[in-house]
């Protein structure tokens, strides 16, 4: 007995991210900046590598290397040189980008995920590959609580370049035994200013508009529901996913369920913090993606394998983002 009591008490705390040095492809988006402020936290900021395309400045507190995932043998260079054995492939065009440059979306959400995977492969490293609810479209899915093993006819080049980044993820694992996962995120909602890029950014958008002008015109119907998250948590759920062990994942790919809400309550909820905000609507093109895809997410695999749970209302994320959002907005 005593034995077994030391032994236990020494063995080294280890989860999947334990002694691991970690590759963030496509750092400076709206995930990749916290992503990799709650990497460095895990595992040390000397054992991180942010890299992205982008010039722009961004206050990061690792190493940082210029990368354009389309570049396969750059991509190779930064992995091997700085013994990479955990790469976190961030990097992608979403859904409202994709659909006014489509070729550019095939070629980074296709081609850089294709060059991850071969290196990861090669080097036998662990690679995470965000995916997002635009995998789901068409008309032969649940739309509430749509499940995580459904008919996928996506409607979006995004949508349509994850389902592939998720089939040839799991065809990896299956094929060469490469330990890859993905997480179908809901819309990310932060209390920062990003690109926005995608058709659920109008979340995050309206806030900054209710601060600095006291009004926001909706580029989607007030009705549309949409699952959604706050960053912080959806950095929370990735580091948890992240650190999983693999021999607990039943499945490569898991959905993200968040909360569901519409463009009309989230006003509401900004409205009890600020009674003078004023919104429109003016749907546009993204209100035709917005309408393809899931109103609610079954995230029940998830909470089973790898413990996830997730409980919060409009307005308590509303007074979240608010109170994140810097005191220069405000
Ligand atoms: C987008 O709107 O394109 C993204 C997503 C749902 O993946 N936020």
């Amino acid at each position: 007995t005593a034995n077994l009591l030391y032994r236990t008490q020494t063995r080294p705390f280890s989860h999947a991210l334990h002694g691991r040095r970690v590759l963030v492809a496509g750092c400076k988006g709206q995930i990749g900046v916290p992503l990799v402020h709650a990497i460095c936290e895990v595992v040390g900021k000397e054992n991180v590598i942010a890299a992205d395309i982008s010039d722009k400045k961004v206050a990061l507190p690792c190493q940082y290397e210029q990368l354009d995932v389309t570049d396969g043998s750059r991509y190779d260079k930064i992995v091997s040189e700085h013994k990479i054995d955990y790469i976190v492939h961030l990097a992608a065009i979403l859904s409202a980008l994709g659909e006014r440059f489509p070729d550019r979306a095939t070629s980074v959400n296709v081609t850089g995920c294709i060059n991850a995977l071969n290196i990861a492969r090669e080097r036998k490293s662990r690679i995470f590959v965000p995916s997002t609810i635009a995998v789901f479209g068409g008309d032969h899915f649940p739309k509430i609580q749509t499940p995580v093993d459904t008919v996928l006819q996506p409607t979006t080049i995004y949508g349509i370049s994850k389902v592939f980044n998720e089939m040839i993820g799991t065809y990896y694992h299956n094929k060469f035994g490469v330990d890859f996962r993905s997480i179908r995120y809901p819309g990310v909602i932060s209390s920062e200013k990003y690109d926005f890029n995608g058709t659920t950014d109008y979340s995050t958008e309206i806030f900054f508009h209710a601060l600095e002008k006291g009004q926001y015109k909706c580029w989607l119907a007030p009705k549309t529901n949409l699952p959604m998250i706050y960053i912080d948590d959806c950095i929370k759920g990735t580091i948890q996913f992240l650190k999983a062990d693999g021999a607990q994942l039943k499945r490569k790919v898991y959905n993200m369920a968040g909360i569901s809400f519409n463009p009309e309550e989230l006003a509401a909820s900004i409205q009890k913090m600020i009674p003078s905000f004023k919104v429109e609507y003016e749907p546009d093109f993204r209100q035709k993606i917005a309408d393809s895809w899931p109103k609610s997410i079954d995230d029940s695999e998830s909470k089973k394998d790898w413990g996830w749970s997730y409980d919060v209302t409009v307005d308590d994320l509303a007074k979240k983002i608010l109170d994140g959002i810097d005191p220069q907005y405000k």
